[in-house]
């Protein structure tokens, strides 16, 4: 792993910030006042980086900063600045693609700082912690599916031209730091006894052994694991989980791209199904009510239906109207064989990806239960033996969904298959 940190890099605080921006920031963005008369607070909770608002007397804005080291584990766990450079940049490619309304915008980069400055989101809220208050989003489902059909399809083979999207491929697959993360945390370390794990102990130690002797699913995975380090279908967000989502009433914007590198479109699809489910199979520990619950689960699994079928139809529109992209050519459907050969053509894409994104649904959850990085949802259940009731059932979906993957053809029976856990 290099870790080379640049010369002029210094990690920024609260009291440092204002100066360095001063000399930094663009012409045309004026946060108003001297810098000593802003004030800026560090609110980052994710794993890795420093996150500060800083709000000037008629501006804010956020600021991102790259640690040398993974800040959940702290500098025994090293961690190159780069990713700094590859969020920056996919941010830009997302909204390039799939528009403001979906992506924050990015003001500047600092590569020796590692630092980059973006939109703040006033009004919005980590779906995360909303879907743990048991709020409901009218938007959500149709906005992350057009997120994922707009940046899937037009950085794939499908909807861009073909020297450009090499061009990607090479770009982001110097982000392999980050994708050794994702292979080692979702990929690797849930299927045996590996240090990082970090369960339910004691409530789950039978359940997790179980995960670790179960080859049938453990060759799935690993089938998975190859796929995910080979397969150069899109640029992905790399970490679409719902802690990567901000939300209010009416707007959705997805953030946080920094794991972002060119891999199978089914590994984002299944991530963000995958985090849904768990939001599924947590409520029992965050509502006592039995009848609010159900409808707070219910509204979790149509999010799945409805994200999963909008993204179908958008991307579907999209290949429809192609005009470059040299897979699935024009001359070969829209001008050769025709509408039917389209048609069949698209379905069989179709169901081989919703087979591989429930695959990596299930990934996503064991790792979330067994491995490093948990989630909130579950984590934050007071009672240790809730908690592992919930996870439990979590586990048995995951696992089904893994090994089973093709008995579900529709959205419909994996919303069956989550009431009957
Ligand atoms: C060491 S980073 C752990 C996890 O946090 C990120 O958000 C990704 O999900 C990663 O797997
Ligand atoms: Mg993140």
């Amino acid at each position: 792993m290099s870790n080379t940190v640049p010369a002029g890099y210094t990690p920024l605080n609260s009291e440092s910030l204002p100066q360095y921006l001063h000399g930094k920031l663009p012409s045309d963005l004026e946060l108003g006042g001297e810098p000593n008369q802003w004030t800026v607070s560090e609110v980052g909770d994710g794993n890795l980086n420093l996150v500060f608002i800083v709000q000037g007397l008629a501006k804010t804005i956020v600021v991102k900063q790259a640690l040398p080291y993974v800040r959940a584990a702290g500098e025994s766990w090293q961690l190159s600045l780069t990713r700094a450079f590859f969020e920056y940049n996919v941010l830009n490619i997302e909204a390039e693609v799939a528009g403001h309304d979906l992506v924050p915008q990015v003001y500047f980069y600092d590569q020796d700082m590692a630092i980059f400055a973006m939109e703040y989101l006033a009004d919005h809220i980590i779906l995360r912690k909303e879907l743990i208050a048991g709020q409901t989003f009218s938007g959500l489902g149709e906005d992350v599916g057009l997120f994922l059909a707009k940046t899937l399809f037009n950085t794939s083979d499908l909807g861009m031209d073909a020297a450009e999207k090499k061009a990607l491929v090479s770009k982001f697959a110097v982000n392999h730091e980050l994708c050794k993360i994702t292979e080692d945390l979702i990929f690797t370390e849930p299927y045996y006894d590996a240090e990082r794990n970090n369960w339910n102990s004691p409530e789950l130690d039978e359940d997790v052994r179980k995960v670790w002797n179960d080859e049938e699913m453990i060759q799935v995975a690993m089938r998975y694991k190859y796929k995910f380090m080979t397969e150069a279908q899109a640029l992905l967000h790399g970490d679409l989980h719902s802690g990567s989502i901000m939300v209010t009433d009416t707007d959705t914007k997805v953030i946080d791209p920094e794991f972002g590198f060119m891999g199978p479109m089914a590994f984002d699809i299944g991530n963000y199904i995958g985090n849904l489910l768990m939001a599924y199979f947590s409520r029992p520990g965050w509502e006592t009510d039995e009848a609010a619950c159900r409808e707070s689960q219910e509204y979790l699994l149509q999010q799945v239906s409805v994200t999963w079928e909008v993204f179908v139809s958008h991307f579907t529109e999209l290949w429809n109207e192609k005009q470059q992209g040299e897979a699935y050519p024009t001359e070969i459907y829209q001008n050769g064989l025709g509408e039917r050969a389209l048609k069949a053509a698209q379905h069989e894409f179709f169901t081989t990806l919703f087979e591989d994104t429930l695959v990596n649904a299930g990934l996503e959850m064991n790792r979330r239960i067994i491995g490093f990085a948990g989630v909130a949802d579950f984590k934050q259940i007071e009672s240790p033996e809730l908690r592992g009731e919930c996870q439990r059932r979590a586990l048995k979906l995951a696992r089904e969904l893994i090994v089973n993957a093709k008995n579900y053809r529709d959205v419909a029976t994996v919303a069956q298959l989550a009431q009957s856990c």
